[in-house]
């Protein structure tokens, strides 16, 4: 195999002393002071010129002028890489010059960086400097260069020959069972990498597939298989562009998925309207500058919600229930006006279960769940009941609460009542977050798997996997702790700082036997490892991965939308040690199984083709993969209830349920947290430290919390306060946040992930789905005594 000679000759096996640098090496950014947080008004629209400019300007620090202008055109073009910033879809056909978005532009320039977290950096710092460092710092010290190990004893990382490390891996997974190995995936991996890890998962003899779906949109699924028999979206682009109205419930576009605005914006010019959910005025909510356009750079911007309910956190379950009640009731009024009776009739199964459990409703109740007012709900319905063409696109607003299972089944209700699916500009849109976290759970990466899943793989490879369901990310905490996971493997992400209950994770992490980072850049998880710890350096999106016999390799994706397409990568590595993450996965196999393994690992890491064609006879919805990928836009996979009004649950008949009212109340003194991302972080890897639509600049360590809570508390804007969360009588800290006065709905604040994550106990997930509770926690502050800002 071609690849095996990138192992890197110069180094040296186990050493006593640290490493010492060869040449001194300067981090290229001070960390935060969050003494030098600005706080400012908050913004009323998106996008435009001020969006532009700081991409651009992102893009030169990190790569240099070529690099950036030659590659910025190359974000979602035909021929180009896959944007690593969304999986919002791109437009078809009618594909614009460069589909522009700022946070796009700085997720790549991120990538595309010179930076180099070289040998000597590694050597500068030992992991107790590190240690001290924020997520800013250690992401911005740019890419790592070659393979690192850390052996017990040892205070730096130093390098490791790729060979070495392939050996060292597999020798401990051989010497420990399939159980006690845990194989973790974040939602960059590309469609072929991800297969072939959950093969290796499999072929190990484990389902501990755990991934960061589970932290993210599991509750969706959990809703919607059920229901509607699939766990994805139902609706496509242009079903966007013609619906009469569509909500944005629990989701931030302005900042996480840009590209939707222009989508919103061509509903609402075709007569559409758009309804947005959200405690926060959030200003891609309100307004959007197309930067596509002139107007859109220069002018006042168009308007995106037609209404805007103000809700409170965890509020939304009771909303769609009453929406249901007023639906039903005006339907009561005037039969057959508002539900699609020959729908429900023929397509449904317990519609009088659900009219009989929403006949009455308590107002009262409603409003205080809420946070809004009868009328405004009303005002809502109505819309509802006046339009023929509804979709509902929804994120982690709704996703990260113990009932978010039962709030997205109420989204079903609503949508069932009306008949909108498998019909024009109508349908289900859960907006996913990493670009291939859709695509990871289609090719198997799901430690739940579904018994046909594999037998499939099975008779496709000649193994025989494991039936018994394995950890997702909120049990890997638990099993850290009780000394059950010998050896963990990370396909990207940084699994030690996005989930919840931070220091108890950090600490369990740290008695595996081994954790393996497939990474590119450092974050915290690198440097709070098992007690032997490796980091293996791979390409990204935007590298080129042409060192095969076969020359030059592409990937694919699968958009929020079940759009499949390729990407291909076309920049020069930043170094030459790097490996694609297919290559690794390969490599990984063979020093774990032997070379005469059942599977040819050698055959699938040099030819990605191999890879799909094996995928185009395992998955269905796949036939003549090699050839769909690569026609122009690709190939959508199908969806039966888009498709054909049809749902795949056992009666082959989609299901309203019947939830009971639940919304988070906090007690006297307390005010219910959610964490959310800036306009400038990319999860838990920071951009900058300008969430400039929030107006919130130069510091991360804050909670908003609207100003008449904040009176009532006893507290006035900027103190600074420790931040106490409780749970079931158990409490955990988060020290040292400026309180900051905010038009948030009343009750409830906001914090940035991942700082506030240290306040998320384990056990404060979604019912059913796992998924922490992160936009539900219960807090209260304590004052600090600390000099008060100017
Ligand atoms: N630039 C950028 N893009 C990203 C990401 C990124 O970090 N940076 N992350 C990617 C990933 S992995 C994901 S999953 C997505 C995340 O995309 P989003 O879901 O938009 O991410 P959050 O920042 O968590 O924002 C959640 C929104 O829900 C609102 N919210 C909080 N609680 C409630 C509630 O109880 N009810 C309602 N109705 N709303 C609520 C918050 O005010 C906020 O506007 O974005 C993806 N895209
Ligand atoms: N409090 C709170 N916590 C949350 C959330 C929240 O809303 N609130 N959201 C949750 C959600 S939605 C998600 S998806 C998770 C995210 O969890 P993860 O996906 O685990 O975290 P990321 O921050 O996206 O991972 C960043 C790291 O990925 C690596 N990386 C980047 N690109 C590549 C690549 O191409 N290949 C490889 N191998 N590595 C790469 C870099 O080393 C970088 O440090 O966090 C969850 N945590
Ligand atoms: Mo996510």
């Amino acid at each position: 195999m071609t690849v095996q000679n990138l192992s890197n000759p110069t180094t040296s096996g186990p050493i006593a002393e640290p490493p010492k640098p060869q040449k001194p090496y300067k981090s290229p950014v001070e960390d935060i002071n969050e003494d030098n947080l600005v706080v400012s008004e908050p913004a009323h629209a998106a996008a435009g010129l001020t969006g532009v400019a700081v991409a651009f300007q992102r893009g030169l620090q990190q790569g240099g002028v070529t690099r950036t202008v030659r590659s910025m055109f190359r974000i979602n073009q035909r021929d180009g890489f896959d944007c690593p910033g969304c999986a919002w879809p791109e437009p078809q056909g009618k594909r614009k010059p460069a589909e522009f978005c700022e946070n796009g532009a700085k997720a790549f320039a991120e990538e595309n960086t010179k930076r180099r977290a070289d040998r000597d950096f590694w050597a500068t710092y030992s992991i107790e400097d590190l240690r001290d460092k924020t997520e800013y710092w250690l992401g911005q010290q740019g890419r790592i260069t070659e393979p690192m190990i850390i052996r017990p004893g040892e205070t730096h990382y130093s390098p490791i020959p790729w060979q070495e490390a392939f050996d060292l891996i597999g020798e401990r997974i051989r010497a420990t069972t399939p159980d006690r190995t845990v194989y973790y995936t974040s939602g960059r991996t590309a469609n072929e990498t991800a297969f072939l890890y959950q093969l290796f998962a499999r072929s190990v003899g484990t389902n501990n597939l755990p991934d960061c779906s589970n932290m993210c949109h599991e509750s969706s699924g959990s809703a919607m298989n059920p229901t509607i028999g699939v766990g994805k979206g139902t609706v496509t682009l242009e079903d966007i562009h013609n619906a009469k109205l569509v909500f944005v419930v629990g989701q931030n576009p302005g900042t996480n998925h840009p590209r939707m605005l222009s989508a919103l914006d061509e509903c609402r010019k075709n007569g559409g309207k758009v309804v947005a959910v959200n405690p926060l005025p959030e200003a891609g909510l309100l307004n959007f500058k197309d930067p596509q356009t002139p107007e859109g750079l220069i002018g006042k911007g168009a308007k995106i919600s037609d209404e805007f309910l103000q809700i409170k956190v965890g509020g939304d379950l009771a909303l769609f229930q009453a929406f249901g009640h007023l639906l039903l009731a005006y339907e009561d009024a005037a039969p057959g006006t508002i539900v699609d009776r020959e729908f429900v009739e023929t397509r449904t199964e317990h519609f009088e279960a659900y009219r009989e459990a929403r006949k009455h409703i308590d107002w009262d109740e409603t409003e205080r769940a809420t946070g809004l007012t009868r009328d405004e709900i009303a005002k809502v319905a109505r819309m509802l009941a006046d339009s023929d063409a509804t979709i509902i696109c929804w994120a982690l607003g709704v996703t990260q609460q113990p009932h978010s299972v039962d709030t997205l089944r109420e989204f079903i209700n609503i949508l069932l009542l009306q008949g909108n699916f498998g019909k024009p500009g109508a349908g289900a849109c859960p907006v996913r977050g990493h670009s291939n976290v859709q695509g990871d759970r289609t090719m198997g990466i799901w430690e739940k798997p579904a018994p046909w899943l594999l037998d499939a793989i099975d008779k496709e490879f000649g193994i025989t996997s494991p039936r018994e369901h394995g950890y997702d990310s909120t049990e890997c905490i638990e099993a850290f702790e009780q000394d059950e996971i010998d050896v963990f493997v990370s396909m990207g992400g940084n699994f030690a700082l996005a989930n919840a209950e931070t220091e108890r994770l950090e600490a369990g992490m740290q008695r595996a036997g081994l954790t393996v980072h497939v990474s590119t850049k450092p974050n915290r998880s690198h440097v709070v490892h098992g007690k032997t710890s490796l980091i293996l350096p791979t390409l990204g999106r935007t590298d080129i991965d042409d060192k095969h016999p076969g020359g030059v390799q592409v990937l694919s994706v699968e958009d929020s939308m079940s759009m499949v397409h390729t990407t291909q990568g076309r920049l020069k590595p930043v170094s030459e040690h790097l490996l694609s993450e297919p290559v690794i996965i390969a490599r990984m196999a063979e020093a774990t199984f032997g070379p005469d393994h059942v599977i040819n690992w050698r055959e699938m890491g040099e030819d990605y083709d191999v890879i799909r064609d094996r995928i185009s006879r395992t998955l269905p919805g796949f036939e003549d993969f090699n050839r769909r990928v690569r026609q122009r836009n690709g190939f959508q996979l199908p969806s039966p209830p888009r498709d054909t009004r049809t749902f795949a649950t056992p009666t082959q008949r989609a299901q309203f349920t019947v939830s009971p009212l639940e919304y988070l109340d906090a007690p006297e003194g307390y005010l219910i947290l959610q964490t959310m991302r800036s306009h400038d972080q990319y999860n838990t890897t920071f951009y900058g430290l300008d969430d400039r639509y929030r107006g919130i600049k130069n510091g991360r360590r804050v909670v908003l919390v609207h100003p008449d809570d904040l009176a009532e508390l006893g507290f006035k804007d900027r103190d600074m306060v420790n931040v106490v969360s409780v749970f079931r009588g158990e409490e955990r800290r988060a020290d040292a946040f400026r309180l900051v006065s905010y038009p948030t709905a009343r009750g409830c604040a906001a914090a940035y992930f991942p700082e506030a994550n240290a306040l998320v106990h384990r056990d404060l997930k979604a019912r059913e789905s796992n998924t922490p509770g992160f936009k539900a926690i219960t807090v209260r502050f304590e004052p600090v005594d600390a000099p008060q800002m100017s």
